[in-house]
C-alpha cells in the first residue's frame, strides 16, 4: 500500500447538480437546517429549488465522475477532482412547438456560494510558439499565455469528517495580453481581445460520445492537463511526512504517490505533458522519464462507439502544440520499433496499432496514445471490458494483456437513495439499520422480507407517494395531468439513435392502435415518459424529439384512449430533474443495441429505487440480471453475439417491415403524416434512416420488445407480485454503489486502500 498517496481524477466533465441536500446529508445535517430555517419561517424544499445546477457535464461519463468524488472522500481517499469552470454548462433545453430549443446555461449569474477562487495558485498555460533545439534540451519558445485561476469546492465524505477538494480552472488573459506590441489605438482592441484568451473556459462542449476536431476543444484539453500537472508536481515536491517537512527532487518516486485516472481520452495529453515536464524541464532521460509516466497513468474507456474516439489532426497539434507532437512522434517511433521486435514484417499489424493514422489528413489516435502510455486500462462494465479486449484494442491486449481489466460503474447511494428517495431510505434502515448507506452489500438482507406483507406494503406505499409527488410537480410546472395510479415508464437519457427511444416510440404507437382496436379491453393505463437532451448539431436526435412530441400530440387528445395512455415529453432532463422522475418510476427503459451502451449508470439509479428494468443485455443490465436474478427483470432481444451474427449476415429493415404488420402500420403512420398532419413528411429522414441504414437495428428487436411489453403490463395488474420483484432488485444493488468501483480502482490500479473510517473533528470530544 501506498502511504500518503493521492489519487488525481481528472475529467473535463463533473455533472454535480445541486449540493445544498447533499452537503447537509453528508454531513447529517438535515434535521438541524430543516429545524433552523422553520424557525425563520423559511421552507427548506423551496430554499432547495433556489440553487442553479451544476450542469457541468453532458450525461453518464460526466455524472460518473461526480459519483466518484463522492465515494472517494466517503472512502477516506486523498483525491482531487480536477476539471474546466465552464462558465455556462449544459445548455437548458426548452420545447417550443414540439422541438428542442437550448437556451444558454448562465449558471453563475447570482455567485456561486460553493466555490472559494484560489488565485494564489493560478499557474500560465502556454500555446502556439514554436520549438528551439538547443545544446541545454528542447526549449518551447514564443508561446502564448493563458492564465488557469483555479476555483476550489469542498467534497464532503458521508459522516467521517473528511473533505476533499474539486478544483476547476477557470482561464484568465494576463494583464499584459496582446499589449507588448502597444500602439495608440491598440490598447482598447488589446482589452476587448482578451475575450479570446478567456473563451477557453466559456462553455461545455454539448455533444455526448461524440467526437468534434474544434481548436477551442484541444484548447481546452490542454488547459486542464497543463494546469493540473503542474499542481500535482508542486504537492509532489512540496510535500510532508510525519512530521518533518522537506522538499522532493527526486521524481523517480512520483508513481508511488501520484496515480492520475484519464477518464477516457479527453485528458490524455497529460501523457505528452508529463513527458514534456520530465524530459525539457526536469532533465530526465527519455526511458527514466517514460518508466515514470507510464506507472503513473491509467486510462478508462467509456463508450464503444467508434465516433466517439478522438483523432486530431496533426496540423491542428502542429500549430497549437508543436512540442507535444515531437514527443508523441517519439513515443509512436519506440512504440512501432517493439512491435516490429515481435512481429517482424507484420506491416498491418503496425498500421493498425500505430499512433498516427496515415489518409488524407494524418491524425493521432487519442485511444491508442493512452493504452500505450499507461500502466492499466479498463472498461466500465464486465461485457464492455470483453469488448475492448477481444475487438477494438485486441491487437493491444495480445501485446500487455495484464494491462487490461474491468471496473463495472456504480452509482453513489447517498444521492441516489438517501438524498432522492428519503421515503424508501427509512423503509429499509427501519428492517436492516443505516449501515447500508456505506455498505450497499447489506442490501441483500432484504430477502428476508421478501414474503413479508408489511414490508411489501410499505414499499408499495413510498412508491405511489413518489408518484403523487411527481405527478403534482408536472402539474404545477408543466400543466400536464398524468394518471397517479397508470405505471410510470420512464425512459430518461441523452437522445441517441444507439440508445433507441425510436424503439420505445415504436411501442407506443403499437399500444395505441391495440387500444384503439379494442377499447373496451381491460388494458393497463400507462403514462410513458421520456426526456433527455439532443446535441445541439445532432439532427436526427432532433428529430426525435418531434416524434415523441407529435405522437404525445395525437395519443393525449384521443378521446377514445383517455386515461389509459399518455405521453409526456419530460422538458430539460438533467441531475434535479432525475432525482424527481426515478424514485416516481415504475418501469426503467434500457433498450440500447446489445453491445453499445458501455455500462449505463441511468440503469442503477432506477434499480435502486424500486422500478423494475425493461431491457436488452447491453452494458451494467447484464449484471444487474446477475445481481438480481434474471427473472427479476424483462430482458428481451437480441445478445452481443446475435448483432455480431447479424452484421455477418447483413440488417435486412425492410424484410421485417413486410413481416410485421403491426410494424408496418406504425411506420406507415409515421410516414403518412398521421402524427404530423400539417406536415405529412416531416419524418421521412427518420423513415429512410430506419428502412434502409440504421446501425441500431431497431425492427430486430421490435417483437421481441412488444411481447416482452405485454408481460410488463400483466405483472403491473399484479401489484404484490410486482412489488415482491421489486424487492428482489433493490435486494441485488450492492454491486452498484460507486464505493465498490472505487474500491476496486484504488486497490487494482492505484495501490491504495480505501476505509470507513471516521476521523475525529476537531470538536470531538474524544
Ligand atoms: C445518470 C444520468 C445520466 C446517465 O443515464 P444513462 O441512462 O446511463 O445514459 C444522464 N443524465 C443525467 C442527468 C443523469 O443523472
Ligand atoms: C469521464 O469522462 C467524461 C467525458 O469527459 C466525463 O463526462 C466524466 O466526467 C468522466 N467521468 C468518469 C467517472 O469517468
Ligand atoms: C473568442 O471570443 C472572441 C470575442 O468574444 C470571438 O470573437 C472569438 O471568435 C472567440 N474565439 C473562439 C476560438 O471561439
Ligand atoms: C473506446 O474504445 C473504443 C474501442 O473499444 C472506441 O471505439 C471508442 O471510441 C473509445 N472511446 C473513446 C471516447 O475514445
Ligand atoms: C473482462 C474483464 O476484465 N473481467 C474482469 C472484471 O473484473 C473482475 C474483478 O475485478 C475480474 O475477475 C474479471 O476478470
Amino acid at each position: 500500500v501506498r502511504q500518503g498517496s493521492r489519487v488525481y481524477y481528472l475529467s473535463l466533465e463533473f455533472y454535480m447538480g445541486r449540493t445544498l441536500q447533499n452537503t447537509m446529508v453528508n454531513l447529517a445535517l438535515e434535521n438541524a437546517c430543516d429545524e433552523a430555517t422553520y424557525q425563520l419561517g423559511l421552507d427548506m424544499e423551496e430554499l432547495q429549488d433556489i440553487e442553479e445546477d451544476a450542469g457541468l457535464g453532458n450525461g453518464g461519463l460526466g455524472r460518473l465522475a461526480a459519483c466518484f468524488l463522492d465515494s472517494m472522500a466517503s472512502l477516506g481517499l486523498a483525491a482531487y477532482g480536477y476539471g474546466i469552470r465552464y462558465e455556462f454548462g449544459i445548455f437548458n433545453q426548452k420545447i417550443s412547438d414540439g422541438w428542442q430549443v437550448e437556451e444558454a446555461d448562465d449558471w453563475l449569474r447570482y455567485g456561486n456560494p460553493w466555490e472559494k477562487a484560489r488565485p494564489e495558485y493560478m499557474r500560465p498555460v502556454h500555446f502556439y510558439g514554436r520549438v528551439e533545439h538547443t545544446a541545454e534540451g528542447v526549449k518551447w519558445v514564443d508561446t502564448q499565455v493563458v492564465l488557469a485561476l483555479p476555483y476550489d469546492t469542498p467534497v464532503p465524505g458521508y459522516r467521517n469528517n473528511i473533505v476533499n477538494t474539486m478544483r476547476l480552472w477557470s482561464a484568465k488573459a494576463p494583464c499584459d495580453f496582446n499589449l507588448k506590441d502597444f500602439n495608440v489605438g491598440g490598447y482598447i482592441q488589446a482589452v476587448l481581445d482578451r475575450n479570446l484568451a478567456e473563451n477557453i473556459s466559456r462553455v461545455l462542449y454539448p455533444n455526448d460520445n461524440f467526437f468534434e476536431g474544434k481548436e477551442l476543444r484541444l484548447k481546452q484539453e490542454y488547459f486542464v492537463v497543463a494546469a493540473t500537472l503542474q499542481d500535482i508536481i508542486r504537492r509532489f515536491k512540496a510535500s510532508k511526512f510525519g512530521s518533518t517537512e522537506f522538499v522532493r527532487l527526486d521524481l523517480s518516486t512520483l508513481p508511488d504517490k501520484v496515480a492520475i485516472q484519464l477518464n477516457d481520452t479527453h485528458p490524455a495529453l497529460a501523457i505528452p505533458e508529463l513527458m514534456r515536464i520530465l524530459v525539457d524541464i526536469e532533465k530526465l532521460s527519455w526511458e527514466k522519464a517514460w518508466d515514470i509516466v507510464v506507472r503513473t497513468c491509467a486510462y478508462t474507456n467509456h463508450t464503444v462507439l467508434p465516433e466517439a474516439l478522438e483523432r486530431w489532426p496533426v496540423d491542428l497539434f502542429q500549430n497549437l502544440l508543436p512540442r507535444h507532437l515531437e514527443i508523441i512522434y517519439e513515443i509512436n517511433r519506440r512504440h512501432l520499433e517493439r512491435i516490429t521486435k515481435l512481429y517482424p514484417g507484420d506491416v498491418d499489424r503496425m498500421r493498425r496499432m500505430s499512433l498516427i493514422e496515415e489518409g488524407d489528413v494524418k491524425k493521432i489516435n487519442m485511444a491508442h496514445l493512452c493504452i500505450v502510455g499507461s500502466h492499466a486500462v479498463n472498461g466500465v462494465a464486465r461485457i464492455h471490458s470483453e469488448i475492448i479486449k477481444n475487438t477494438v484494442f485486441k491487437d493491444f491486449y495480445d501485446l500487455d494483456p495484464e494491462k487490461f481489466q474491468n471496473k463495472t460503474n456504480g452509482i453513489t447511494p447517498r444521492r441516489w437513495l438517501v438524498m432522492c428517495n428519503p421515503g424508501l431510505a427509512e423503509v429499509i434502515a427501519e428492517r436492516i439499520g443505516e449501515d447500508y448507506i456505506r455498505d450497499l452489500d447489506q442490501l441483500k438482507k432484504l430477502l428476508d422480507f421478501v414474503d413479508d406483507d408489511v414490508f411489501i406494503q410499505d414499499v408499495a406505499k413510498v412508491k405511489q407517494e413518489n408518484k403523487m409527488k411527481f405527478a403534482a410537480y408536472l402539474e404545477e410546472h408543466y400543466k400536464v395531468k398524468i394518471n397517479p395510479r397508470s405505471m410510470f415508464d420512464v425512459q430518461v437519457k441523452r437522445i441517441h439513435e444507439y440508445k433507441r427511444q425510436l424503439l420505445n416510440c415504436l411501442h407506443i404507437i403499437t399500444l395505441y392502435n391495440r387500444i384503439r382496436k379494442e377499447p373496451s379491453k381491460s388494458w393497463t393505463p400507462r403514462t410513458i415518459m421520456i426526456g433527455g437532451k439532443a446535441a445541439p448539431g445532432y439532427h436526427t436526435a432532433k428529430m426525435i424529439i418531434k416524434l415523441i412530441t407529435s405522437i404525445g400530440d395525437i395519443v393525449n387528445n384521443d378521446p377514445v384512449v383517455g386515461e389509459r395512455l399518455k405521453v409526456i415529453f419530460l422538458e430539460n432532463y438533467r441531475v434535479t430533474l432525475a432525482e424527481k422522475v426515478i424514485p416516481a418510476a415504475d418501469l426503467s427503459e434500457q433498450i440500447s443495441t446489445a453491445g453499445t451502451e458501455a455500462s449505463g449508470t441511468g440503469n442503477m439509479k432506477f434499480m435502486l429505487n424500486g422500478a423494475l428494468t425493461i431491457g436488452t443485455m447491453d452494458g451494467a443490465n447484464v449484471e444487474m440480471a446477475e445481481e438480481a436474478g434474471e427473472e427479476n427483470l424483462f430482458i428481451f432481444g437480441m445478445r452481443v453475439d446475435d448483432v455480431e451474427a447479424m452484421d455477418k449476415k447483413g440488417y435486412d429493415a425492410v424484410s421485417y417491415y413486410n413481416r410485421i404488420p403491426e410494424l408496418k402500420q406504425a411506420m406507415d403512420q409515421i410516414s403518412g403524416g398521421f402524427f404530423s398532419p400539417a406536415q405529412p413528411d416531416l419524418f421521412k429522414d427518420l423513415i429512410n434512416m430506419l428502412m434502409h441504414h440504421d446501425r441500431f437495428k431497431v425492427f430486430a428487436d421490435y417483437e421481441d420488445y412488444i411481447k416482452c411489453q405485454e408481460k410488463v403490463s400483466a405483472l403491473y395488474k399484479n401489484p404484490k407480485e410486482w412489488t415482491k420483484m421489486v424487492i428482489h432488485n433493490i435486494a441485488g444493488c450492492g454491486k452498484f454503489s460507486s464505493d465498490r468501483t472505487i474500491s476496486q480502482y484504488a486497490r487494482e490500479i492505484w495501490g491504495m486502500e480505501p476505509t470507513l473510517e471516521k476521523i475525529a473533528a476537531p470538536d470531538d470530544p474524544r
